[in-house]
């Protein structure tokens, strides 16, 4: 069997009825996997599993906020007992507020470490018994290029991204002696609901000004799409990268790498 399959795992990809983490999960479905997702409302989960069957993958779905640990607690459970033990958990659910910080309430603040960081810790620390007890498991955070980099009116998000990518490395180091690899990927800037305000044509037809910025930013010169992170999120679930841990892959086209292209 190919190192790189996924046949008889069963991944929890949270925040996953579209976006980053649907492609994710379409991509173990193609490996073989069994998909199981969440999201914070019913018709969001009902719109996910109908994408999915439409994708031909027969995904569960459950209501859960990740950022309520009796819920988180509850979810794993009820997948335990419905579904299997959590082989794959992607800690994907995420949002992110622009503002300036000194116009950001402390709320706001909390309101996205919470759903950023302090959710992949209570989604990790309920899974990781029952892969203790399985002799293996994978933890993939989606982290960000704000793991590594600020920039003005996301405080609270990189603060949290970069707080993520401290606890991938945590989890790998006080874990991987239970044969479980906790690694993260970094998306660089990607076409998804989360960043269409960063690519909304102006009222004079131009591209958005951040957008032509990204693209001057990125070697590959173009945004990415949810479906380039399909093979590096199935490197990190598979077999092939049992002795990686506590690495984060960014998926970037090459941003980290550039100092960007000289305005004409
Ligand atoms: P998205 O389109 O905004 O989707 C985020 C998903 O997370 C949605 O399904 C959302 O559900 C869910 N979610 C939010 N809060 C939740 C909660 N408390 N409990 C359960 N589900 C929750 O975002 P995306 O672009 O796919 O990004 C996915 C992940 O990648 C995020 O962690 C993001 O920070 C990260 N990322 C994105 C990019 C990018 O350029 N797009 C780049 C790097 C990293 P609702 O619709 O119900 O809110
Ligand atoms: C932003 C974007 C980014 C991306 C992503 C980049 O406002 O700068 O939303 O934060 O979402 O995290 O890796």
């Amino acid at each position: 069997m190919s190192q790189f399959d996924l046949t008889g795992k069963i991944a929890l990809i949270t925040g996953a009825s579209y976006g980053i983490g649907f492609a994710i999960a379409k991509g173990y479905a193609k490996a073989g996997a069994t998909i199981v997702f969440n999201d914070i409302k019913q018709e969001l989960v009902d719109k996910g599993l109908k994408a999915y069957e439409e994708e031909g993958i027969k995904a569960h779905g459950y209501v859960c906020d990740v950022t309520d640990e009796n819920a988180v607690n509850e979810m794993v459970a009820k997948i335990e007992k419905e579904v299997g033990v959590i082989d794959i958990l992607v800690n994907n659910a995420g949002i992110i507020k622009r503002i300036p910080m000194t116009e950001m309430t402390a709320a706001e603040f909390r309101q996205v470490i919470d759903v950023d960081l302090n959710a992949p810790f209570i989604v990790s620390k309920a899974v990781i018994p029952s892969m203790i007890k399985k002799g293996h498991g994978k933890i993939i955070n989606i982290c960000s290029m704000m793991s590594e980099l600020g920039r003005e009116t996301v405080s609270a998000y990189a603060a949290a991204k970069g707080g993520l990518k401290m606890l991938t490395k945590n989890i790998a180091s006080e874990y991987g002696e239970y044969n479980i690899q906790c690694n993260g990927i970094g998306p660089g800037y990607i076409a998804t609901p989360q960043t269409a305000p960063l690519r909304e044509i102006q009222p004079d037809g131009e591209r958005h000004p951040f957008d032509k910025f990204i693209i001057a930013k990125t070697p590959a010169a173009r945004w990415g799409n949810p479906e380039d992170l399909e093979g590096p999120a199935i490197f990190l679930a598979s077999d092939a990268s049992n002795f990686v841990n506590g690495h984060i892959l960014y998926v970037d086209g090459g941003i980290l790498a550039y100092i960007g292209k000289q305005p004409k």
